[in-house]
């Protein structure tokens, strides 16, 4: 499905991608129900596994991947033997007790290659999600003091929830909709929108109509008739909704005890915030109920893919206070919140031209926050949705057309100089960009005396890693050797870039990974404040120091963290990159294939640093 869309992009990941998912494959299956069980606590970590991929690892190493992976694997092109008639039969087969509490479904050997032949049909197992009962049991995740901490709910106006589908699985589908029912006041559920974006499975028709119209909350389906995308399927749920405030749902999720309150009471505290639960993770081999680090906020990296981020030193300290207090986030993931109804609409709604699936959580995420609003995560509602490897449906005009026509959309409308950043060094967004009308959408956002970009970046992520008129941006060149400095492409614990920094070959035209930006008060060698030297997918030049320091410092790239070990200082008249805490200086050693070093300051030649500007707009 997403086969076309970045040969460039797989062929540099592929061999990581599959061996971690062997990896996470292994652990799987050598992992009992009650290790899964164990490991639901707070030490769950997001890391990111690569541009398309989040991958969630606790600290005894069990991985689960749950990100968008468009992947190219050739049986993606051919599922093996996926009749119609298997498409379009309900297999749904629930057994007692199956997924109980979140628990895994451990499918029995015999059933193995059927379990691996259904999994095609959705990319998820379908086998063990047609054996989990529509009302499975949650564990309530919250932390304690969420627990305890009673909302009232007297007067609070009630929602619409708008859960959206294209050819959905009948057991994820409706297990969505059990959950809400189950787990939400009913005082707060004004009704349910199911929006069929032009299904062809047979069982999403009448048969659902049907169950629908027994069920004890009003739901209706609402049917798009020909394939729109999300952002039109969740447009027409919207304008028929009743309820004050709108919550969307993807169509495999489930809700856990206390979801819904949390996010209405804080739109009904401020009608111009957009509030997202925590996303837990369903896993899509065993359908287990994993709960996620609540610590991490929602934002993307250069080429505008949406990227988790930990909080920082600074923002901990702040959320110590009080871990149940709802947090703003620069952007959301796209799939689970809730907004006042008049709000969305007054703010512009959706950008209708955007197709299929992608960009419309940034989109969203940059006009709530210019436009006067303010998105956060509630850390006290939590809802579990199921991350896939890859998508199983269709991208109808091209994948790489329809979702770089969407960033090219984003990246016109709100980001002004930014913009051309992004397609400077995006040639998929470029080849979109003179396609797109956007002329409304400019319109739209000069009536709502929206703030520039740059306010956003400063004000609502100031930790962002993004090229401004203050920083450098550029290469940085060794001198005597002609090579610059490299991203390495390795990963750490928290999935960032992570490995010695090294030196290769400078590219022309420049190429991302060799930038790097740096705030220009670090230029002054007057100024020994120093500045950190960062790139994209937040992280730095760091050095981790060690204790025996007859040992040789090695120089690292490594996830930011506002540390004053990130700190340096440039000479521009000397060449020397000064690191402030050890006052020792960025150098090359004879090894220099083991990446940099930091050695006492000198004037030889080997200590000589050009920063090259990279002009970014
Ligand atoms: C994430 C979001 C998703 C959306 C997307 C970017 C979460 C958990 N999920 O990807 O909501 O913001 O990023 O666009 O934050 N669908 C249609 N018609 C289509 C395509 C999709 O109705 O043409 C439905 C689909 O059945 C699903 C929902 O839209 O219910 C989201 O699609 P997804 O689950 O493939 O997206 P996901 O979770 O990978
Ligand atoms: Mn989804």
């Amino acid at each position: 499905m997403y086969d076309m869309m970045s040969r460039r992009m797989l062929r540099r990941w592929s061999p990581l991608i599959g061996i971690l998912v062997l990896c996470a494959f292994l652990l799987w299956q050598s992992g009992s129900p009650s290790q899964v069980q164990e490991s639901r606590r707070d030490d769950w970590i997001p890391v990111r596994l690569s541009k398309d991929q989040e991958e969630y690892v606790d600290r005894r190493g069990v991985h689960v991947v749950v990100g968008h992976y468009m992947g190219d694997t050739s049986s993606d092109k051919h599922p093996p033997n996926l009749t119609d008639a298997l498409l379009n039969t309900n297999m749904f087969d629930p057994k007692p007790g199956e997924g109980k509490d979140g628990s895994p479904v451990l499918i029995p050997p015999h059933l193995s290659t059927r379990m691996q032949q259904l999994y095609h049909i959705n990319r998820f197992n379908l086998m063990a999600s047609d054996r989990i009962p529509l009302n499975r049991t949650l564990p309530d995740v919250r932390k304690k003091r969420c627990r305890t901490k009673q909302i009232d709910i007297t007067g609070l106006p009630k929602t619409s929830v708008i859960i959206v589908f294209h050819n959905e699985a009948w057991s994820t589908l409706l297990r969505t909709v059990h959950s809400v029912i189950n787990r939400s006041p009913s005082a707060l559920l004004q009704e349910i929108i199911l929006v069929d974006d032009a299904s062809t499975r047979k069982f999403l028709g009448a048969d659902l109509d049907n169950y629908v119209s027994r069920l004890s909350v009003p739901t209706k389906v609402l049917r798009t008739g020909k394939r729109e995308g999300l952002v039109r399927a969740r447009l027409l749920g919207a304008r028929s909704a009743q309820g004050q405030i709108l919550t969307f749902l993807d169509a495999h999720c489930e809700c856990t005890v206390g979801w819904l309150e949390s996010l209405v009471v804080r739109v009904a505290a401020d009608r111009k915030r957009v509030v997202c639960p925590v996303i837990d993770i369903i896993s899509d081999d065993t359908f287990a109920y994993v709960r996620s680090f609540e610590l991490h906020w929602g934002a993307f990296n250069w080429e505008l893919h949406f990227r988790w981020y930990t909080l920082d030193a600074a923002e901990l300290k702040k959320r110590r206070q009080d871990m149940t207090q709802p947090f703003s986030t620069p952007a959301m993931a796209g799939g689970l919140f809730a907004m006042d109804k008049n709000f969305f609409f007054e703010l512009g709604a959706y950008d209708e031209r955007m197709e299929v699936w992608g960009g419309e959580n940034l989109e969203l995420s940059f006009r709530v926050w210019q436009c006067g609003g303010s998105v956060e995560i509630a850390p006290c509602s939590h809802v579990g949705h199921l991350f896939r490897k890859s998508s199983p449906y269709s991208f109808p005009g091209g994948v790489s057309e329809v979702l770089y026509g969407n960033l090219a959309r984003v990246a016109l409308v709100w980001m002004d100089e930014w913009k051309e950043f992004y397609f400077k060094f995006s040639p998929e967004a470029q080849r979109m960009r003179d396609r797109q009308a956007i002329r409304s959408r400019l319109e739209l956002r000069k009536q709502l005396h929206c703030h520039s970009f740059h306010w956003y970046l400063g004000n609502i992520w100031p930790q962002h890693f993004f090229p401004t008129d203050s920083r450098f941006f550029g290469k940085i060149k060794h001198k005597i050797r002609g090579e610059c400095i490299e991203k390495p492409t390795g990963k750490g614990s928290l999935n960032q870039p992570m490995g010695p920094a090294v030196l290769t070959r400078c590219q022309d035209p420049p190429v991302l990974r060799q930038m790097f930006v740096m705030n220009l008060v670090g230029f002054n060698p007057e100024n020994d404040k120093g500045a950190a030297i960062m790139t994209d997918e937040s992280v730095c030049l760091d050095v981790p120091m060690k204790e025996d320091t007859s040992r040789i410092l090695r120089v690292k790239v490594i996830a930011c963290s506002g540390q004053s070990r990130q700190s340096w200082s440039y000479n521009s008249e000397s060449g020397a990159l000064k690191h402030l805490s050890s006052g020792l200086c960025l150098d090359v050693p004879e090894d220099a294939e083991n990446g940099l070093t930091l050695n006492a300051c000198n004037t030889y030649p080997s200590q000589q640093w050009v920063m090259e500007s990279v002009p970014w707009k």
